[in-house]
């Protein structure tokens, strides 16, 4: 059977990266096995990529080069990574996916939405997210936890933007969850972590039918 495909996504310091890892080891300890991954980068060829990207050197390149190169790191990790670990059953958790693309590039950058639709279409094919998670938080708090985690280093391209420009990006990602309730869920992200993976974690279970180990002792019982 074929695998679920899961992604993540939000603003800065939503809390992506930790939700993930906390998702992986609800999953992993039901027996599933369970594959995570980021974006941009999560094989070779795209973890190169993704250096160019953040370190700001295609900027000068404009959006819509950055939106090449973000489908040209997808299509690599796609085929090398999430088509091969779905196709195998298993899960996949993602950090960011083509949902980023559409609102960092396409609603920040203002990429044209069909030039942003053909390269989903290219990069993502048949592999479309069973789930997309979308952490909601207001961008002071990603920021901040964003700047807490990073230190005494610079700020990548992206995370650097103005506030006004992490707001729209906040905006953007609330209106594909509204369009999308089939595979999107929203979920406020400005809690600690533990209450967040308990919310995401009730989307997950239900999305996929999978009971509680509480609850499945409480049936056996019956
Ligand atoms: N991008 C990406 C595009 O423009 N287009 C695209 O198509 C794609 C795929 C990637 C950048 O590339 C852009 C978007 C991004 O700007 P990145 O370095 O991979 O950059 O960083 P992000 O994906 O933005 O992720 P971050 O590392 O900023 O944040 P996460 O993963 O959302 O958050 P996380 O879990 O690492 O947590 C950040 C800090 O906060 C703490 C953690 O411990 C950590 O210190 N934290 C919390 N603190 C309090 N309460 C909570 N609930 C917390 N959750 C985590």
């Amino acid at each position: 059977m074929r695998g679920r495909f899961i992604t993540f996504e939000g603003g800065e310091g939503a809390g992506k990266s930790t939700q993930v890892r906390l998702l992986a080891q609800r999953l992993r300890a039901r027996g599933l096995e369970v594959v995570t991954t980021r974006e941009p980068g999560g094989s070779p060829g795209a973890e190169a990529i993704r250096h160019i990207l953040l370190s700001g050197a295609a900027k000068p390149l404009g959006p819509y080069a950055e939106a090449i190169l973000f489908a040209a790191a997808r299509d690599d990790h796609v085929r090398s990574v999430i088509e091969p670990a779905l196709a195998q059953g298993q899960w996949v958790l993602c950090d960011r996916f083509a949902d980023s693309t559409r609102v960092y590039q396409g609603v920040l950058g203002d990429v044209d939405p069909r030039v942003i639709n053909a390269l989903e279409r290219i990069a993502v094919g048949p592999a479309r997210p069973d789930l997309t998670v979308i952490l909601d938080v207001p961008p002071e708090i990603g920021l901040a936890r964003a700047a807490l985690r990073r230190g005494r280093e610079a700020p990548d391209r992206f995370e650097a933007e103005t506030l006004e420009a992490h707001a729209r990006l906040r905006a953007a990602y609330r209106a594909i969850a509204e369009r999308e309730p089939e595979r999107c869920v929203l979920v406020d992200a400005a809690g600690d972590p533990e209450h967040v993976a308990e919310a995401v974690w009730a989307h997950v279970a239900e999305r996929f039918a999978l009971t509680t180990p509480g609850r499945q002792r409480a049936v056996a019982a019956l």
